[in-house]
This record gives structure tokens, sequence and C-alpha cells, in this order.
């Protein structure tokens, strides 16, 4: 008996009979969730393209830059070579506007460098010409950081894809920036580790990128976030000077953590060009349950009991509003393997050994459907499952974008007020152009992503919605960007989470790093 959904209808103990219902309904609708193919990340799903960043936000100016003209071109041709200098408008367009095409820049320029060398070049040249850069990874960011907002410069990495070493005892990873995630996961997990963080845009996204985000992700509850699985990051400054700090040491307290500025600096401060990354052991068990509840508060009872019962173990613990799993039923088809309930837990557990791990997890969910918090559930350990399952959260983003435009907002709480700005705005914005309002997210570290959908971009519902969301999180003392940024969207919202001395520190170091304000201007500090 391999599979534990098995393990629990036959075990005698056990169960109460709305649990061999509820499995009884897994075990009948898993054919149907499994038969849909894992279908891969998918770059551009909607085929509008946004206005004009700066015609839609007018009230941003470009800076004094220096034009692009054909001596900075034949500079980059020579270079880089003709064919990693993109000047093509066609060519460049994909690199102009962002995942969720909500702004486009102009850029007539994408340079392509193989590394770091050509980076130090391009930018020393740049800094020295007064050219504004945009440094771009995979372009999955969601807040417009990785796009120009007028003509800068675009210096992708996706050439700067190898992985120079893994340590197989110690697990240490040095990687390039343009490392796509999902790869780089792949070969790790061959030499027996996995990479600290996993998002829904794995196959896409840089390993710069999250770097550069400091990407949160779906495991953070369990593996911490960037700053502390980074232990060394080569960076190259704005005026093109490469900064060492790739150290691979776990214990290094010779001065100021360097390193730390740039995790999260989204391209502001300088160029990412290599990384040292912990690996953790991959895990020998995994499990994946999918519960269904009743109201929030049951969400706050089930996590509670999740952390003191599934301890150690517990590396995911996430939450589905009905109106989130609807876009993945409508769009792709992908039912709730268990029917339909106002909020779904999709609950994740690493370990080491899959029967101590099924145990504990049989006796926690034992407790929390005895107690009638939890009305119905599926738990299983087979991996076809546990991806069915996992893509039920990981498509929601994906999916969204074909509602039509997607105003999003990351936010994070005190855990007890996770879910009161849904709730809130559904109240408030009873507006007919707006036809879903959703929540869904990370309980475990109090992060809810809310998206609001309406046909197409909206100044008026926008109004409606900003300031007063940010408005909403500073009451509560939450974050206006719990982990995807600040980027283009938010730089002057920033003040509703950080205070006036400390945006006024950030901005000295930028002009110290950055004099000229060449790398990726109008993003994170207001101008
Ligand atoms: P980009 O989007 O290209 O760039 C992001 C920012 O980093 C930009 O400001 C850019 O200028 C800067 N940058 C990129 N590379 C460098 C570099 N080498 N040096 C300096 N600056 C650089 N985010 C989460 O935190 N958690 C999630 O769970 C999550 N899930 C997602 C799911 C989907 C389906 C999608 C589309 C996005 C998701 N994101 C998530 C957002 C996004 O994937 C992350 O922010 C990711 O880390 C961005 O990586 P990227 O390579 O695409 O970077
Ligand atoms: C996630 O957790 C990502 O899936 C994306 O951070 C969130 O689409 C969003 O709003
Ligand atoms: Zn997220």
């Amino acid at each position: 008996m391999n599979n534990l959904a098995t393990r629990i209808l036959s075990s005698s103990s056990l169960p109460t009979p709305s649990l061999v219902a509820s499995l009884s309904s897994f075990l009948s609708h898993r054919l149907i969730i499994t038969s849909h193919r894992q279908q891969t990340f998918v770059r551009h799903v909607s085929t509008g393209v946004p206005e004009l960043t700066k015609d839609r936000y007018k009230d941003v100016k470009r800076g004094n830059y220096t034009k692009l003209d054909k001596d900075h071109i034949d500079f980059f041709k020579r270079l880089l070579g003709d064919h990693r200098v993109i000047t093509d408008s066609e060519e460049c367009s994909g690199f102009n506007v962002d995942w969720i095409k909500s702004v486009r820049g102009y850029s007539q320029c994408v340079l392509k460098p193989k590394s770091t060398i050509e980076v130090s070049k391009i930018l020393s040249f740049c800094n020295a010409n007064k050219l504004a850069v945009c440094p771009q990874g995979g372009n999955t960011g969601l807040v417009g950081g990785s796009v120009p907002v007028f003509d800068e410069v675009i210096i992708t990495t996706s050439l700067m894809n190898t992985i120079s070493s893994l340590d197989d005892i110690s697990g240490i990873a040095v990687l390039e920036a343009g490392c796509i995630l999902e790869n780089v996961e792949n070969y790790v997990n061959e030499k027996g580790f996995m990479m600290p963080l996993d998002l829904g845009a794995k196959g896409s996204c840089h390993i710069g990128g999250n770097v550069s985000t400091n990407a949160g992700g779906l495991r953070l509850l369990r593996y911490g976030n960037l700053h502390g699985s980074v232990l060394g990051l080569e960076v190259v400054k704005a005026n093109g000077e490469i900064l060492d700090l790739l150290s691979t040491l776990k214990k290094d307290n010779t001065g100021y953590h360097l390193k730390h500025l740039f995790i999260g600096s989204e391209g502001t401060l300088g160029f990412i060009t290599k990384i040292a990354i912990q690996c953790p052991p991959k895990p020998k068990a995994l499990n994946v349950a999918y519960l269904g509840v009743n109201s929030f508060e049951d969400i706050l009872k089930t996590f509670k009991m999740a952390k003191s019962n599934l301890g150690e173990i517990l590396s995911s613990f996430e939450l589905i509003d009905e109106k989130s799993l609807d876009v993945v039923s409508t769009y792709y088809g992908m039912k709730s393997p268990i029917g339909i309930y106002p909020f779904y837990i999709l609950i994740e557990t690493q370990g080491s050994n899959l029967a101590h791990d099924e145990e504990k997890m049989n006796l926690f969910l034992e407790k929390v459907m005895n107690e009638g918090i939890v009305l119905n559930g599926t738990v299983t350990n087979e991996d076809s499952k546990m991806k069915s399952i996992w893509a039920l959260r990981e498509r929601i983003t994906e999916g969204l974008l074909c509602d039509g435009y997607v105003f999003k907002y990351d936010l994070s709480y005190p855990v007890k007020e996770f879910y009161a700005i849904v709730e809130d705005l559904r109240e408030r914005l009873k507006d007919p152009e707006v036809f879903r309002i959703c929540g869904y997210g990370h309980v475990g570290d109090g992060n809810i992503h809310l998206n609001i959908c309406l046909k197409e971009f909206s100044q008026e519902i926008l109004k409606k919605i900003e300031p007063y969301v940010y408005e909403f999180t500073s009451a509560r003392k939450g974050s206006v960007s719990a982990e995807h940024g600040v980027g283009f969207r938010k730089p002057k919202y920033i003040h509703y989470s950080k205070s006036e001395a400390a945006i006024s520190l950030m901005k000295d170091l930028k002009k110290v790093l950055d004099p000229n304000n060449i790398l990726n201007p109008y993003k994170v500090l207001p101008q």
C-alpha cells in the first residue's frame, strides 16, 4: 500500500464517516484531475499589448539621459558582436512588455552579454555616457520592474546560464545569474539536493531575477528567504566595477554584509552576475493534502494544528479561495478533487522518513476532521497526483490573465488579518466592471495575493483601489509588497510600509552606488 489515501481508508482506527466520504470522493475524481497533462509554463497568455507606460502614467517624466545613437550601438556591436545586440523593433517588443501586460517601454536596444566582463564593459560605457539601463532576467516580475519605462537599454541575462559548481557535501551551488530556476532544480535534484525556493514561474524566471527580487515562493515557510540561503554574490556596480562577494562560506563576519544590499534591490543598486546558494538535501518523503473548509477562521485553526502536529516536516501551507479556484476550473478545466468549498488549503510535508511523515499526517488529518474544522480532504504521496494538486494552486496567476486585465496586490499582514482585505474590497468595490476579486497565497508567511479582474485597464477603477488598499494595509502594520518587490508600480506607495528616515537612507545608498542613477531608474524609490 504505497498510497497514503488508500492507507487511511483501510485503517481500522479511523476514520470519521466524513473522511471516508471525502477520500472516496478524491478517489473517484482523481482520474479526472490526473488526466490533465501538466502543461509547461506559458510566457505570454494574452495577445494584446498595453498602452505605452509613458502615456498611461503621465506623472512619470523621462530623466535627463542621453538618447541612444548609432555610435553607442556600434560600441555594443564591437563588444558583443552583431547577433547579441538586438535593435529590430519587432524583436525588442517582447523585452519591452511585462508578463502581466501592465506596462510597456519602447527600448530600441537589447544587449545579451555572456560574461561578467562584458556586463562590466557595458555598464562602464553606459555610466560614462549617461545611458539608462534596465536589467532583465526571465521577465516574470509582477510589479513592472523588469521592463523599461521609456527607452532604457535592456541588458538580459539570458545567455549567462552556466551552473558553475555544486559541492556534493555541502550542497552549495555557484550559478550564473541567467540560469533558469527549473533547470537548476532538475540539475541539483540529480545530485540529491533541491533549490531552497520554488515558484510558479520556475520554468522562465532566472536565479538572478529571483535574488534581485528576493523572491519568496511556495516553501519559504520551511526554507526561509534568500537572505538566508544566498551565501555570496558577484555584482557589477553602475560604474562597471566588479564586486566579488562570492563567498561560499556559511560563516563570514568580516565587516558589513554587503550581499544583503543587492538581494531584493530589483536591479537598482547593481547588476548581479553570479550567485552562491545553499541547496538543502532533496527530501526522501513528500505528502500533499488538499482540504476544504468553510471559513477563514477554520483556516487559522487548521494552520495552528498543522504547525503543532506536523512540526519540522511542514513545508507549505497555502490558501486558495473559491473564486481563485474558479480561475483554473474555468480556463483549464481543472476541478477541485473534493468538490466546491469556500476555501481550500494545500498542505505539503517534506521529510526523510515516509512512514514517520505519514503517521504524523494521518494523526493531524484525523484531528482536524474529527473536530469538524476540515470538511473534506484528500491526501497523496503519488508524484502525478501531488503535481496535479499543486497545479491547482500554481496556475492561478497564469489563468487570471484570461480574465482580461488584472490589478495585483501582494500584501502581508499579521496572520489573523490575512484575508480581511479581500472581504473588505468585495464590499467596497461593487462595480459591474469588476467581475472577480479573489485571494490566495502563503498563509504560512502571512502573505496574501489579492487580485482584482476586469475586462480591461480602467483608471476609474484603479482610483477606487489605490491608495485605499495601501492605507488599509498600513493601518494594520502590513507590508505593501510582501514578495514581488516595488518595481515601477509601487514607489509612490513605499512610504506606507517604510518610514521617511528609512527611505532617505535608501536614497543615500542609491547615490553612493549609482551616482548617475542609470540602473533601473523610475523603480523602487519615489522620484
Ligand atoms: P525579472 O522579472 O526579469 O526581473 C525582476 C526584477 O529584477 C527587475 O527589477 C529586474 O530589473 C531585476 N533583475 C533581474 N535580473 C537581474 C540581475 N541579474 N541583476 C540585477 N537586477 C536584476 N514571486 C514570488 O516572490 N513568489 C512567487 O511565488 C511567485 N510566483 C510567480 C508565479 C508566476 C506564474 C509568475 C508569472 C510570477 C511569479 N512571481 C513570484 C514573480 C516573479 O516570478 C519573481 O519576482 C521572480 O523572482 C522574477 O525573476 P525573473 O528572472 O523573471 O526577473
Ligand atoms: C504566487 O504565490 C505568486 O502564486 C503570484 O506570488 C501571485 O499572481 C499573484 O498575484
Ligand atoms: Zn506568492
